[in-house]
């Protein structure tokens, strides 16, 4: 049997839940997130999807020719996003020139190292981490202020179609794999980051006032 995103999710529950169920997403969704474990997420996220564009660069010129439309409307809509990203940054006062933190850093080197990897595991990694958010903001159930355009930015219809297709993509790309180890262990990679990057933003120093 081939190896597909499906199969994936399958075979490995526990690590992705663990990338989609977190307390900084339930505790946005009940309110109780303070707005400097926000914050930090909101910065370092921003670095992390400046790396991502470039990424997903790296996987737009490993695409076969049927593959490409998908990606580059993607890299459109990440022109939106980082823009919105600064948007949302200057209504809080964030500094976005803060350094990343070891997480994000690890995150970032990660997808830099997929550049070498056949463009089946690189297109497997890219729908593992769009996936992830698709999920992650969804499954706690509709956000309240201030929260609600973030859970709505991964979680609309337009974007859960966008990672449906990344999905088919990537089964495609499998299929004519004949080594899927890499894939599955990249796979089990962007589920161990994503959950790091939620703890990384969680545990964020409150001071109280
Ligand atoms: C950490 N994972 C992380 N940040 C994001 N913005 C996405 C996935 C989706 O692009």
């Amino acid at each position: 049997m081939p190896l597909t995103c499906q199969s994936l999710l399958q075979a490995h529950p526990t690590a992705w839940e663990k990338a989609t169920v977190h307390p900084f997403l339930t505790d946005c969704h009940s309110g109780t997130l303070h707005p400097a474990q926000f914050n930090t997420w909101l910065g370092q996220d921003y670095l992390f999807v400046k790396d991502f564009t470039r990424m997903v660069g790296r996987v737009l010129g490993a695409a076969p020719d049927e593959h490409i439309d998908v990606l580059l409307a993607g890299l459109g809509a990440i022109k939106d996003e980082l823009l919105w990203f600064e948007a949302k940054a200057a209504e809080r006062s964030l500094d976005l020139a803060a350094p990343p933190q070891p997480t994000c850093q690890s995150y970032c080197e990660f997808m830099a190292s997929l550049a070498t990897q056949p463009y089946p595991v690189q297109a497997t990694a890219l729908w593992a981490i769009e996936y992830a958010y698709n999920q992650g903001w969804q499954l706690p159930g509709p956000m309240p202020e201030p929260y609600t355009e973030f859970a709505d930015r991964w979680g609309n219809p337009g974007f859960t179609d966008y990672v449906h297709l990344l999905g088919s993509q990537a089964d495609a790309a499998l299929a004519t794999a004949n080594d899927t180890a890499q894939a599955e262990q990249a796979f089990l990679r962007v589920a161990e980051l994503e959950a790091a990057f939620w703890q990384m933003a969680f545990a964020t120093a409150i001071v109280p006032n």
